[in-house]
């Protein structure tokens, strides 16, 4: 009676399954790893955290032989849970490799978001909180216990099982066809695509439950819960059977503005060894961390980070950033501070992870080469869900304009975009406003330094930022930096934002080393800037400093999340209260019940 069914995960190695293993033990489970054949015949339960590119996964799923054993398991009618491209690799192909054929089990094709919509352009990847509805209307009889509750998930990924609006014969048959599969839909800017899917001994999500906050901790449950019998059942077609499709969100009212993304909420933590060499969140003021008030100078201590990423866990961050700042002092890859620290996270944290600081090529001390590749893969085993890039980012982009806008392929946010997703790899920029002085130098513009970054201009009577009093008749651009602010480079803030979307950055994190622990609202003519020059998510940074601050820039920008540290450490705003205001304006938060 109490057996519980012998579950068993399949992973290839490519990015982020520690989070989905820390997510099974919280729930009170126990679970193997497939290692040979043999595991698919004891295994019960199957679950495929299925992370990276499409092609990838199909590619190490037949170089190993698992192509044909995971397709035996599936056909054997034991339950399978497949996640992200774990579902996808179900379907028939994917536009994202061409010359890749999936699993088949499902007769449709995965497509590219379109980066065009009814109201413009659109950010791919699809990254953060959407919402799901029952991709049918059930009759009040047929109602059952929900799998999938109306909640907010969490999604990162560029293609999806597309229901096409126009009428394309084709398609509409297979329409009809994934009547028997589609179990919930869901809707980014105007496409509507398969969020998850149930039919016979299949489940699979596109959404990432181990992200998901308690909704997807709840999804798993329900799953791990389950008989094997109850999960194998056939009946699910009966059900979907001649029934209409559910086009529109019936909870449409929570989603009435925007692209059906939730406005993120991050939590970020800048962290460092102290004086007593304590790991430490540390907290700038212009990046400067020493407290000037202290007789030491001592590095600001705000907490400590396992336990304030806890916290804000618990508080309702729709993710969490730690940064390591001083990562340009090299360290033995295996000897880095933060691996633990995201290693211990990861257990109480459901929420994505982003780490950053130090992801480049490195030379351990006994002189072991370590490529950024290495050391962002110990990063994702640990629990990072992204790594994030600084300087070395700076460095590539310098490179990629040398060369002509051509990529060589070798920077690092190219090898890891390549081997774990371009969704994986964020790019943190902290730029610097350089002040053009027009009266000591009335030709400015004909200045070869400043000529260069005319596009980066921002002329202060223009300015639609809180503090576009003081900045009246001030003219400036945007220079980048590298080393924690330190050092300053000939390249401004829209080059480096091209630059790393070319090479397949898939987020930006946009801080402001003027705006950095200020209080002074975000830099809104900075963040507009870099938000016309891309097409990938953009993170705004630096500046909080109250509730108003975040209605501010997701009002007046059309950024995707706003970031902040120092309020939050001093517990000067807490992330309810913002998301409260947020949600009293009619912006569409997360709301985790926690
Ligand atoms: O260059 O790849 O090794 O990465 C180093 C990383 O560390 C970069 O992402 C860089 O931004 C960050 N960093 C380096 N030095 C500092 C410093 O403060 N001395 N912190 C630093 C960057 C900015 C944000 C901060 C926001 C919000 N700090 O992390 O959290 O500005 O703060 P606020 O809400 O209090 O205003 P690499």
């Amino acid at each position: 009676k109490d057996h519980k069914p012998k579950l068993y995960i399949l992973d290839y190695g490519a990015g982020n399954v520690r989070s989905l293993a820390n997510s099974i033990k919280k729930l009170g489970y126990e679970f193997e790893w497939i290692q040979d054949e043999s595991d698919f015949d004891k295994a019960e339960k199957l679950i495929f955290p299925g992370v990276g590119s499409f092609e990838q996964a199909m590619n190490s799923l037949r170089s190993s032989g698992r192509y044909e054993q995971l397709q035996r398991y599936i056909k054997s009618g034991k339950p399978y849970f497949g996640i992200c491209i774990g579902m996808q690799v179900l379907f028939e192909s994917s536009e994202e490799s061409k010359s890749t054929k999936g699993l088949g089990v499902v007769p449709f094709p995965i497509k590219k978001f379109s980066t065009e919509d009814l109201k413009g352009k659109k950010t791919v990847p699809h990254m953060g909180w959407n919402s799901t509805w029952r991709s049918f209307i059930l009759e009040k009889e047929e109602e059952e216990e929900k799998l999938i509750l109306d909640e907010d998930y969490y999604f990162v990924h560029s293609y999806a099982a597309l229901l096409s609006e126009n009428s394309d014969t084709d398609t509409d048959t297979k329409k009809e066809l994934m009547q028997d599969y589609a179990y919930t839909l869901s809707r980014y800017g105007s496409e509507t695509f398969i969020s998850s899917i149930k039919k016979d001994n299949i489940f699979a999500c596109q959404f990432h439950p181990e992200k998901s906050g308690p909704a997807g901790l709840d999804l798993l449950k329900k799953w791990l819960i389950s008989s094997t019998d109850e999960l194998s059942k056939s009946n699910f077609i009966s059900i979907n059977n001649g029934k209409k499709w559910q086009i529109e969100n019936p909870n449409l009212k929570k989603r009435n503005n925007g692209n059906g993304l939730t406005n993120r909420i991050i939590a970020c933590l800048d962290v460092r060894s102290n004086d007593k060499g304590d790991l430490v969140v540390t907290k700038g003021d212009q990046y400067d961390v020493r407290d000037s008030n202290s007789k030491e100078k001592e590095v600001r201590n705000l907490g400590k980070p396992v336990e304030l990423a806890k916290r804000y866990y618990l508080e309702g961050a729709d993710e969490i950033a730690f940064l390591n700042i001083t990562s340009f002092r090299s360290s033995a890859l295996f000897d880095q501070p933060m691996l633990d620290v995201i290693k211990k996270s990861a257990e109480t944290v459901f929420v994505p992870l982003t780490i950053g600081g130090g992801i480049k090529d490195t030379i351990d001390p006994d002189g072991t080469f370590r490529s950024a590749l290495e050391v962002a893969g110990l990063y994702f085993r640990s629990g990072a869900d992204k790594i994030s890039i600084g300087s070395e980012a700076v460095l590539s982009v310098e490179e990629l304009l040398k060369n002509n806008n051509i990529p060589n392929g070798k920077s690092p946010i190219e090898t890891i975009s390549k081997g774990y997703g371009n969704q994986a790899v964020v790019v943190s920029i902290d730029p610097k406003r350089v002040y053009i002085n027009t009266k000591e130098n009335p030709n400015w513009k004909e200045d070869l330094k400043i000529k260069k970054h005319l596009d980066c201009l921002i002329y202060g009577d223009n300015s639609i930022s809180k503090t576009s009093n003081e900045e009246k008749g001030k003219i400036w651009w945007y220079q980048c930096t590298i080393s924690g602010g330190r050092d300053s480079r000939d390249l401004d803030v829209i080059q480096l934002s091209k630059g790393v979307e070319k090479l397949g950055a898939g987020e930006i994190l946009l801080n402001s080393v003027d705006r950095d622990g200020s209080k002074k609202g975000f830099d809104l003519d900075l963040i507009n800037l870099v938000k016309k020059n891309v097409n990938i998510p953009v993170v705004s940074s630096s500046g909080a400093g109250s509730t108003e601050d975040f209605l501010q820039v997701f009002t007046k920008t059309k950024t995707e999340a706003a970031l902040a540290a120092g309020i939050f450490h001093r517990k000067e705003v807490e992330i309810d209260q913002v998301k409260l205001t947020l949600e009293n304006n009619n912006l569409p938060v997360r709301r985790c019940g926690l």
